[in-house]
């Protein structure tokens, strides 16, 4: 039986994947790298050192800073990333969700959030959600990130799930490949070629509900 749903935030719950790029874009600049949208693709879903990590060495810099300076990069990326969400309200939330989660609430399911986001929480607050969510995996007490499987154990573990008795909702490709290592079914928002590796891609999330859900998760 499909017990809990484990959902990814940025791109599937709210688009907060903008703000990331503008942050990063800017981080960049200052780098001298150029992060463009096609670059960023490869930022989703990846942790914020992750994500500068792949931004140095894709600029020649990989063993040009300390860990003590790339963690001042990171902070530096994210009070600027936090400026930029703060007008955020629940009317960013993205089309279906809600509908999704009354759905979730009303069937007894378990709804969980899988983000790689330290700021998970702080979002799901300016969004008005977060009563809906049964728990949140802190992304720092996993041992690796998105596309590792913990996660979205830690996710199943959460709801008191086993992984099979889960559906994961995903933007990232990294994302995908994080859920199906975890041998959970897959649901991915987005573009079919890039991911390819869900059970099923849907172009948008106003296409979830959880007839969807079960329908993927039963094949
Ligand atoms: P933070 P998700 C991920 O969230 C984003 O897709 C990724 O771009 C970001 O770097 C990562 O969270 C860490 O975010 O800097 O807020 O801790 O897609 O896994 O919900
Ligand atoms: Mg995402």
């Amino acid at each position: 039986m499909l017990k809990a749903v484990l959902f990814d935030l940025d791109g599937v719950i709210t688009d907060t994947a903008k703000f990331h790029f503008l942050a990063w874009r800017d981080l960049g600049a200052e780098l001298g790298v150029t992060v463009d949208e096609a670059f960023n693709e490869e930022l989703k879903g990846v942790s914020r050192i992750d994500s500068l990590e792949r931004i140095l060495a894709f600029g020649g810099l990989a063993d040009k800073y300390s860990t003590a300076e790339k963690e001042a990069l990171c902070t530096k990326k994210n009070d600027h990333y936090l400026e930029l969400i703060q007008e955020m309200t629940p009317a960013d939330i993205l089309p279906g969700i809600l509908p999704l989660l009354e759905e979730l609430r009303e069937a007894g399911l378990k709804a969980i959030v899988t983000s790689a986001s330290k700021n998970a929480p702080g979002i799901l607050e300016l969004l008005q959600v977060k009563d809906y969510f049964d728990g949140i995996v802190d992304p720092a007490s996993v041992a690796a990130g998105k596309p590792a499987p913990d996660i979205f154990l830690a996710g199943a573990e959460l709801a008191g799930a086993k992984p099979a008795e889960c559906i994961g909702v995903e933007d990232a490709a990294s994302g995908v490949e994080a859920i199906k290592a975890a041998h959970i079914p897959a649901i991915a928002i987005g573009d079919a070629e890039v991911l390819a590796q869900a059970d099923r891609v849907l172009a948008d999330t106003s296409d979830l509900s959880l007839a969807v859900l079960r329908d993927t998760w039963e094949k």
